[in-house]
């Protein structure tokens, strides 16, 4: 009988005695999630670029979004679990965990560290059930990876505020409800609250992509758009407002690569073990069992420094150099993971009927994504001399 590739997998990787009951469960969970409401349809969600939004209240019933708040409404799960349904749901499909990323880790955060407590009662409840989305406005056209350089601004007009500018590959703008929006004011970087029904709000999603086509990623205008003075996070005050959703997200990804690379591994033990050639299965030559204890290797490096991370974050003491060696290493690992599992798959491996190919498109925006490699390389770079190279 052909083995069970996840069986095999988690028999030689055994993870289950460094998890909690409770984190086993929040991974089990979303596990059964993941294959049964995502799995079956996001081959041919992704060939049609189709976004399923009714997936998005299942996802606040699963209690997933914003599930590691501790805001009313918000689960209050720990790092460890929050990650565990990251790699869960992320070995389905990149597009879903950004969901659960952009609208947890981003904008319900964002609201959660910053928003005052009228906003927060507001805006949490709703969106931790899924019943309102919302999206992160950081990034502009002229370039991501230095926000800095933001060009969107915000003045004062008597009691309200007028925003105007751009914005660029902003997840779920078109279904949100609610854009969190950055902008440069006399007093330096702000972020607002602003409904997307505001007048002078548009979002436009992006055409042609070739990668996470089963979600959606937008341009954002903001023609002069105005807002009541209450939509101003009061808690935020320069970069580090937005860089410390950033930390939030780019922690969910040292997790969720991972559950991309588990899915291709997976693919590849089991063609290693079904697959026959010169009369035998390729899986018992040496050259297959090199690359797939290689792999082998890499994922469970990489789950193990997600959850060293996980449990520096659940005593406070997770460091940003600490997020971008997780960052990095995971994203690079998992795009690696797939390429090489795409050679045992052979020629099949470059069709839908597997799921590597997909994994690997979608993994080159995570890797672009919450800070390039070239940019966590630079941010190792100045932890480890005391010098900025990012110029
Ligand atoms: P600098 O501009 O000097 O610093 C500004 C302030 O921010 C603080 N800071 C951080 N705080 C918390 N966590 C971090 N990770 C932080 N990084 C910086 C910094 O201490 C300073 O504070 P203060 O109080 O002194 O003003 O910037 P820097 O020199 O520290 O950092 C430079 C660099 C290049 C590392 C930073 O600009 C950077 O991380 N760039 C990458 C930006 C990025 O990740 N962009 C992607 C945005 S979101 C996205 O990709 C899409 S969202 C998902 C979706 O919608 O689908």
């Amino acid at each position: 009988m052909t083995p069970d590739p996840r069986a095999a997998l988690e028999d030689v990787f055994s993870i289950d005695p460094l998890l909690t009951e409770e984190e086993r469960g929040w991974r089990d969970r979303a596990r059964s999630f993941a294959e049964q409401r995502i799995l079956p349809i996001i081959e041919q969600d992704f060939e049609d670029k189709h976004f399923r939004t009714e997936l998005v209240s299942e996802l606040g019933a699963a209690g997933f979004l914003g599930m590691h708040l501790m805001d009313p409404g918000c689960a209050g799960a720990g790092a460890v679990s929050y990650g565990l349904v990251c790699h869960e749901l992320e070995a389905a499909d990149s597009g879903w965990r950004t969901f659960v990323s952009v609208q947890g880790s981003l904008a319900m955060s964002a609201i959660s560290k910053y928003g005052s407590d009228e906003q927060r009662a507001e805006w949490l409840p709703a969106m931790a059930r899924g019943e309102r989305i919302g999206c992160f406005a950081l990034t502009e056209p002229d370039g991501g990876s230095d926000p800095g350089a933001m060009r969107t601004s915000a003045h004062r007009d008597g009691d309200d505020w007028v925003i105007t500018g751009s914005k660029r590959w902003i997840g779920l703008a078109s279904l949100a409800h609610v854009a969190v929006v950055w902008a440069a004011t006399e007093d330096g970087v702000r972020g607002f609250l602003v409904p997307t029904e505001s007048v002078g709000f548009s979002a436009r999603p992006i055409e042609g992509k070739l990668s996470m086509r089963a979600s959606v990623q937008c341009d954002v205008t903001l023609d002069e758009v105005r807002v009541p003075s209450d939509a101003l996070l009061p808690g935020a005050r320069g970069l580090s407002g937005p860089f410390g959703c950033l930390n939030e997200a780019r922690y969910g990804i040292v997790w969720g690569a991972m559950g991309a690379a588990r899915s291709c591994l997976e693919a590849a033990l089991g063609r290693a073990t079904s697959r026959q050639v010169f009369g035998r299965p390729i899986g018992s030559t040496q050259l297959i069992q090199a690359k797939l204890a290689d792999m082998l290797v890499e994922y469970e490096k990489g789950v193990l420094l997600a959850l060293h991370l996980g449990r520096l974050k659940e005593t406070g003491r997770l460091t940003p150099a600490q997020i971008s060696v997780g960052k990095l290493n995971s994203v690079r690992e998992a795009l690696a993971i797939a390429r090489e599992a795409r050679t045992v798959l052979g020629g099949d491996g470059v069709t839908s009927a597997f799921p590597v190919m997909r994994h690997m498109a979608n993994l080159e925006s995570v890797r672009t994504y919450e800070g390039t490699d070239e940019i966590h390389t630079l941010v190792l770079g100045r932890a480890l001399t005391g010098l900025g190279a990012f110029a």
